[in-house]
């Protein structure tokens, strides 16, 4: 069998398991900045090779990782009992856990850090840019993600990382972090430093709002990046929402926001070229139909009225959290290139920009699928 990273750690957590009789391989697998992801392809006696998804839950992220695991347990069983209630195959809809060899959902590894074992949903595309029609399906798929989560008991859901989308909190940390200037990197990133405290007020629309009860707190996933969803190879309908870690009680701006800060552009998150990074309002308008079809009416006239900002904040708020995390020495995201987070931080900041420009057209978008 070949382990891609010869590493005890993997060793010791492969054993955890029961897989089929023949590993044939285990590599590092998907584009997530978080999580150790790896796909571990096993041949049975008899058939085809089979693939899984092994997730060890970065420890730094997620430092609540039993709670995180609650989470997880009690969002897919609900998810699978609609999902079955619809008609609809729970196997392929949502994420399911492996149990271990001792009957456990999961296994906590010697450093304390957790992993689990899930069937790779197979049959599925996950892209990181997609077609007008494939955001419009990803959207689609989030919206009714939302909508399934509904009635889900909001209370009964741990806050695996807390104040993950208050951006006013964000704004906090990132002063922080500038004034403690561990590694002196503040000298070299000054124009970045002021786009951010020009804009200080805007970090608190969303979370004025919620304080004034305009907009409800639901069980949002809070992390609606295209790449956490796979996407069936012959419908090709959004049919799977992976990444369940941040799946908490949110506002569905933030959904919103977070999936049109990825996806409503042609660029990679860390493309050095920032003449090719531009929100597209095209993409961003399909996104906007598919949502709220798949929401279902379900959302009221003050979240539909905050969306656009949704779209501004999350991904002004995640450009913040990139240049905090470079001024800090790069520990929270992956990074495989020194400057990364810097690439990834100017590029939110030009998509920023581009939206403020257009933030009217963006309102007049929302105005015209919400009748
Ligand atoms: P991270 O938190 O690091 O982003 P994810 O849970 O998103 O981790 O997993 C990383 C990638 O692995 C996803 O973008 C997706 O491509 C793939 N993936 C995750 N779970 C499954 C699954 N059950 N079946 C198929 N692919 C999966
Ligand atoms: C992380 O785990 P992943 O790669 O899907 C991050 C998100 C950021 C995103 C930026 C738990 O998402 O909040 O928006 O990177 N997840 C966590 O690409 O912090
Ligand atoms: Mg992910």
């Amino acid at each position: 069998m070949e382990i891609a990273e010869k590493n005890s750690i993997l060793k010791e957590v492969v054993d955890a398991f029961e897989f089929p009789p023949t590993m044939l391989e285990a590599v590092r697998y998907g584009s997530g900045h978080i999580n150790d992801t790896y796909c571990i392809v096993c041949q049975p006696r008899e058939g085809k090779a089979i693939r899984f998804i092994l997730q060890g839950l970065s420890l730094t992220a997620f430092p609540r990782q039993v709670e995180l695991m609650e989470n997880f347990i009690g969002v897919t069983t609900h998810l699978r009992k609609k999902i079955q209630e619809q008609g609809g195959d729970p196997m392929r809809e949502t994420l399911n856990l492996i149990k271990t060899k001792d009957g456990k959902d999961y296994y906590t590894d010697s450093t304390g850090k957790i992993w689990r074992l899930m069937p790779f949903v197979e049959h599925t595309i996950c892209l990181q840019q997609a077609t007008p029609e494939l955001f419009e399906a990803a959207a689609r798929a989030f919206g009714r993600f939302q909508m399934l989560l509904s009635d889900y008991p909001a209370h009964t859901l741990h806050e695996t990382i807390v104040n993950f989308h208050n951006t006013e909190d964000r704004f906090a940390k990132f002063i922080a972090t500038l004034e403690a200037d561990k590694l002196g990197r503040a000298k070299d990133v000054q124009e970045e430093i002021r786009f951010v405290l020009d804009r200080k007020a805007d970090c608190s629309v969303a979370v004025d709002a919620q304080r004034a009860g305009k907009l409800p707190l639901r069980v949002t996933h809070n992390d609606t990046k295209l790449n956490n969803i796979l996407i069936d190879e012959d419908t090709l309908e959004g049919i799977c929402v992976v990444d369940l870690d941040t799946t908490m009680p949110g506002l569905s701006i933030y959904d919103f926001g977070d999936s049109i800060r990825f996806g409503a552009n042609h660029n990679a998150e860390d493309e050095p070229d920032l003449a090719k990074v531009n929100f597209d309002i095209g993409l961003y308008e399909r996104y906007v139909r598919g949502y709220l079809q798949g929401a279902q009416g379900g959302l009221t006239k003050t979240e539909l009225e905050y969306l656009p900002w949704g779209a501004r904040l999350m991904t002004l708020e995640c450009g913040i959290r990139f240049l905090t995390d470079y001024l800090d020495g790069d520990h929270y995201f992956h990074i495989t290139e020194p400057d990364q987070n810097l690439r990834r931080c100017r590029t939110q900041f030009k998509l920023v920009r581009d939206m403020e420009e257009q933030f009217d057209a963006m309102t007049a978008v929302v105005e015209k699928y919400s009748v």
